[in-house]
């Protein structure tokens, strides 16, 4: 195993064709790393494919290149490496028992990457693994355009929430400057990320925001999703995808928990903190996991059952926290 953009640029630089994928459910980063590195590639006469195990989410179709994403977990013959992008091999969901004498390059930002790749480059002071295909690019001299840097600049514009998270540092600012200038049309990313929801979706989100609930404290908010609002606004499960973000957004609150019912008895759980307190051991100490920021669990009880066993057990961890 070898390490580092140089290790990594040498090994892309020499090969013929490359098969590139990501990780499962991809977002904007994911599929911006992907679709920047697979388009300087072919600029640079290389045959290259990607293949993801889930579909391109609809909001980020407009990307340029997204015509060459294929569907699918099994992995073609006939490529000299897999490339992957914004995770490890093995979150990719591509079959890679079947195909063990293939060599794995991987470009991750995540500090938990495990390394496992035959040539990787672990960057996590990186503020996207979009930003990571920048600085690749650039170390290799490969070719840059418009369509190229549209897809990178929504890996860090994505990944950093719109440059409001703690990852939007001088470094992703002076870069994503740089990609601008190739013409980039900032309003297009902006439009199709934020301003392309259903109108089931708002009317969902009405719903939830209508029963949110909040501690006497006023530092844990919550909110609970039932499966008849699906039915009510004529949405699914995806249509919750940042709904958390609401009660956390409260202000004072520390803590936001979102309840949502998946069955007569299951109900999927999400914390998310403001930074202050940690939410992946309230998650671990109910069986679940995730990040000090972001953590859940899955609860095989009726929702009601759920949220009277959850919360008091939400405000007992807000406890360990000195205000
Ligand atoms: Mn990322």
């Amino acid at each position: 195993m070898t390490g580092g953009i140089k290790a990594v640029a040498e090994a892309i630089k020499n090969l013929r064709s490359v098969l590139i994928s990501t990780h499962i459910s991809p977002e904007g980063d994911a599929i911006g790393s992907e679709l920047g590195l697979a388009l300087s590639l072919i600029k640079m006469g290389k045959k290259v494919s990607i293949l993801n195990a889930d579909p391109v989410p609809e909001f980020l179709r407009f990307l340029p290149g997204t015509g060459l994403i294929k569907t699918g977990s099994e992995i073609p013959e006939q490529y000299d490496a897999l490339v992957v992008v914004d995770c490890e091999p093995e979150r990719t969901g591509l079959k890679l028992k079947d195909a063990p004498g293939l060599k794995t390059i991987n470009i991750d930002h995540h500090v938990t990457n495990p390394k496992t790749a035959s040539v990787f480059w672990i960057n996590p002071e990186a503020a996207a693994a979009g930003e990571m295909v920048y600085d690749l690019l650039l170390f290799m001299d490969a070719p840059i355009d418009k369509d190229i840097a549209t897809n990178l600049y929504t890996c860090i514009f994505t990944d950093t929430g719109s440059f409001r998270y703690t990852n939007t540092d001088a470094d992703a600012l002076a870069k994503s400057a740089k990609l601008l200038s190739y013409g980039v049309d900032t309003w297009k990313i902006a439009e199709n990320v934020y301003e392309t929801k259903s109108f089931g979706r708002m009317k969902l989100l009405g719903l939830v925001l209508a029963d949110m609930e909040i501690s006497l404290d006023g530092l844990v908010a919550w909110v609970t999703v039932k499966e008849e609002f699906y039915r009510m606004t004529g949405t699914k499960a995806e249509d919750t995808d940042g709904f958390i973000n609401y009660p956390r957004a409260v202000k004072g609150v520390e803590v936001a928990v979102l309840f949502r019912e998946a069955g007569p008895n299951k109900v999927k759980i999400s914390f998310r903190s403001k930074g202050r307190v940690n939410v992946s051991t309230l998650a671990e100490n109910l069986g679940g996991g995730g990040h000090p920021n972001a953590s859940g669990v899955v609860m095989e009880m009726s929702l009601e059952k759920t949220r009277d066993f959850v919360l008091p057990r939400v405000m007992e961890h807000m406890k360990i926290f000195p205000a």
